[in-house]
């Protein structure tokens, strides 16, 4: 866990050896603990370097021993220890220092960083606070401005910043290890006094009390109804405040309110949830440890819409050469304009040259004879789809594999139409398509595992977190929509606002509430879908009850708001008043007000007080319910993958966890409980009626998410 060995006959080097990030286990604390003391005991030992095996120094506390007690020796007493010391301690930094590898950073007289390296503080990321004294370190180092934006963001830092905030004391191209002990052996005579960052005054700015509140409101303002970030404010506060002997006593204490919460609990599922989906496993034993993804250098993209745009950006900045597609010489230079202008910018952001070279724009589909891989982004049209499907199992070479963006059709139909199912596969982006994480990669029942493999790794290439689902209407992400979206809607009839049932969830900590979210993304979309599903529009038999569709509860009002021409954000009313067309300022409107209690009236509906809890337990476990039919379902192999969807799909706050997550922190009988509640009293809504194996887990005992996978039968899996 550490080895001890000594160089240039005096320097004791300590290199961390726990693969594969140096986590600080309680192994590997006792053996620094035990490395140190005899280094400070040996005569021969002048000066001691720590460093990390495999070129990273450490990844911080281990996270997976949160779970259970502590064990080993506790991490603030030994750093304290190393601080100190009388003998000088070097750091050599390489790969990363994170989180307890940082505070160990900290507590070395000096530290040397590879260029090359990342350094920070994300224990907020994980609910938590720097507790091994990050908090009252880092401020007396580099004053409590810098260290209170670092600390209540988790932001890593290059060794470069690190080196202008005075972090570091040298960054080197070199091997950070031998730099470190040619410096330790200069170190030898100096002074060692003012090396200890915990004898440090803090520097403190004019008006502490004026810049600690206003931290608290950005923070507060950004990150809704969570904890640890306020609560490293009130830690930095003590830096500034108290020596470092009851400094860090309050370290202690403010980590102690949050270690054990439940915000603590759902960050660090998320954590290891967004490492687990990458893991993707079919039923016939291929998974992502034995299929072997194709190398992608070329792409196609079909449509240069809202989605086609996006993806080119995504696929062109990681050096994908790309040939975009069109129908109209219009379109076509549309389109090119905002490529570029999107490529530039996310250039000049980046502080790199556009990688406009690797453009290529057309109007024929005959261009893309050479490809690796197409997307297909036309609209959302089978017809239109497979037409374009067909065309291109014709013009592209037998090996190119046939992706497309669509939202919910069927992927296996459009399989099904070329000469090469198994190269087919879904790619799910999400709007806006360069900036948005999630990837859904829908494998069809033909997909082969090298083109499941191609399409997820590419996903990871373009910095997206990539979760392979099956194959049914919306997939995983747009099917639990669906009941989510007709709870809010129902809500309205029974007497609530869109503001009202906005602000519950944005409360809760969604990024935006369901109504904001869809005058985003227009509400024509919804529209011509259920035109096109025989909901509305028509083709309804005007015998049909106005609230009643294919035998269950429908909610007309969305189709009467699209009546009216409001169609969201960009004709500048929707669910709200905008004050423009494509203006982002919602402000309720009297009109819709006025909307919905004509339509309460016509239909004889009382309205009534609805409380943000119904709200939210309509919303939220009619949500987790359409999860539990997914699993069973088999469209998503687990309950990581449906959280990670909709953590980097959905706003769904990390802090809850994802959908699934929290159903089980709320107690899965009583969400059971609280669904078959909402269905005795909405019978004609099916999606309330709790699903067979929600049913199923309560009667098990309600076991923890990680262990649902044993009671979900896996005989029809569509993964
Ligand atoms: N503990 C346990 N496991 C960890 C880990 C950690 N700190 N960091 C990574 N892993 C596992 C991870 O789950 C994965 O496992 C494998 O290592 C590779 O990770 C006292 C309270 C370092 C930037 O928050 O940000 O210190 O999936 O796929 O992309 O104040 O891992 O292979 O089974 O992410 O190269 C603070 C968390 C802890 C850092 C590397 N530290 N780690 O990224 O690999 S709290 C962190 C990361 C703390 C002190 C406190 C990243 C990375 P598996 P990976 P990567
Ligand atoms: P869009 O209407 O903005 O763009 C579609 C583009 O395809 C148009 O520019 C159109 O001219 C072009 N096109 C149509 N037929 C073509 C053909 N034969 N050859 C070349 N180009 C053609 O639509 P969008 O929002 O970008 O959606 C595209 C696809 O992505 C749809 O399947 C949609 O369901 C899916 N999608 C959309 C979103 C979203 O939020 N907009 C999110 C995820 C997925």
């Amino acid at each position: 866990m550490a080895r001890y060995e000594l160089v240039k006959r005096s320097v004791a080097l300590i290199t961390l050896t726990n693969p594969p990030v140096n986590a600080l286990s309680s192994a590997v604390r006792h053996a620094i603990a035990k490395s140190m003391d005899h280094a400070l005991n040996d005569p021969k030992v002048t000066a001691v370097v720590i460093c990390g095996e495999n070129g990273r120094f450490c990844g911080g506390a281990d996270i997976r021993e949160f779970a259970g007690p502590l064990r080993g020796p506790p991490l603030v007493p030994l750093l304290d220890a190393i601080e100190a010391g009388e003998k000088p301690v070097v750091a050599a930094i390489e790969g990363v220092a994170l989180g307890g590898g940082f505070e160990l950073a900290l507590v070395c007289h000096y530290r040397i960083a590879h260029f090359k390296a990342r350094l920070g503080l994300p224990e907020v990321t994980l609910g938590i606070l720097p507790a091994a004294g990050g908090t009252q370190r880092l401020p007396r180092l580099i004053g409590i401005p810098a260290a209170l934006e670092l600390i209540t963001t988790g932001r890593h830092i290059s060794a470069q910043e690190a080196l202008k905030l005075g972090i570091v004391d040298q960054v080197t191209e070199q091997n950070a290890c031998e730099v470190a002990v040619e410096f330790a052996l200069r170190a030898v005579a100096k002074p060692l006094s003012s090396r200890r960052v915990s004898m440090l005054t803090t520097p403190c700015p004019p008006d502490l009390d004026g810049l600690l509140e206003a931290v608290t409101m950005q923070v507060k303002k950004k990150a809704r109804g969570v904890m640890a970030p306020l609560a490293c404010i009130q830690a930095v506060r003590a830096a500034a405040t108290m020596p470092y002997s009851k400094g860090i006593k309050r370290e202690s204490e403010l980590m102690a309110t949050l270690f054990n919460s439940g915000q603590a609990r759902a960050l660090q599922y998320c954590f290891f949830a967004q490492r687990t989906a990458g893991k993707w496993t079919l039923p016939s034993g291929a998974q992502w440890n034995n299929s072997k993804p194709r190398e992608i250098r070329s792409a196609a993209i079909i449509g240069l819409g809202t989605m086609g745009r996006g993806i080119v950006v995504s696929l062109a900045r990681v050096g994908i050469s790309v040939i975009a597609v069109e129908s109209e010489k219009k379109l076509l230079e549309t389109g090119k304009q905002m490529v570029i202008g999107m490529l530039e910018r996310d250039a000049k952001r980046r502080g790199v040259s556009a990688s406009l070279n690797l453009l290529k724009f057309t109007l024929s589909l005959q261009d893309l004879k050479d490809v690796d891989l197409v997307i297909e982004a036309v609209f959302e049209d089978m017809a239109l789809k497979k037409r374009v499907f067909q065309e291109l199992s014709k013009v592209c070479r037998p090996a190119t594999l046939l992706c497309t963006n669509t939202s919910g059709l069927d992927v296996d139909a459009l399989a099904g139409v070329t000469d090469r199912p198994h190269l087919v596969v879904g790619m799910h982006f999400f709007s806006p398509a360069h900036v948005m994480k999630l990837l859904e990669v829908v494998c069809g029942p033909r997909s082969s595992s090298e083109t499941i493999a191609t399409a997820m790794i590419l996903g990871k290439r373009m910095g997206k977190v990539s979760v392979a689902v099956g194959n049914c209407p919306g997939f995983v992400g747009n099917r639990m929509l669906k009941p989510y979206l007709d709870q809010a809607t129902f809500l309205l009839e029974e007497g609530a606002t869109p503001e009202q049932i906005d602000k519950a969830l944005e409360d809760f900590g969604f990024a935006m509430g369901v109504f904001r979210m869809s005058d985003l993304a227009g509400l024509d979309v919804g529209w011509r879908v259920r035109k096109e599903s025989g909901l509305t529009g028509p083709d309804v038999d005007p015998k049909n009850p106005p609230r009643r569709r294919q035998g269950r509860r429908y909610c007309p009002i969305p189709d009467m708001v699209c009546e009216q021409g409001r169609f969201g954000q960009k004709t500048g009313r929707g669910w709200y008043m905008y004050d423009k067309p494509g203006g982002t300022n919602a402000k309720p409107d009297p009109l819709i007000q006025n909307l919905l209690e004509m339509y309460r009236s016509r239909y004889g509906i009382q309205p009534r007080n609805i409380s943000d809890q119904e709200i939210i337990e309509r919303c939220l476990f009619a949500l987790a319910n359409e999860g539990f039919r997914i699993l069973e379902d088999g469209i998503a192999a687990r309950p990581e993958d449906i959280d990670v969807i909709y953590l980097f799909g959905y706003g769904f706050p990390r802090h809850g966890g994802g959908p699934m997550f929290y159903a089980s922190m709320v107690g899965l009988e009583r969400v059971l409980e609280r669904l078959e509640h909402y269905h005795q009293a909405h019978p004609d809504v099916p999606h309330l009626e709790p699903s067979p194996l929600l049913k199923k887990l309560v009667a098990c005992g309600s076991p923890p998410v990680q262990k649902w996978r044993e009671h979900i039968k896996t005989m029809h899996s569509h993964l």
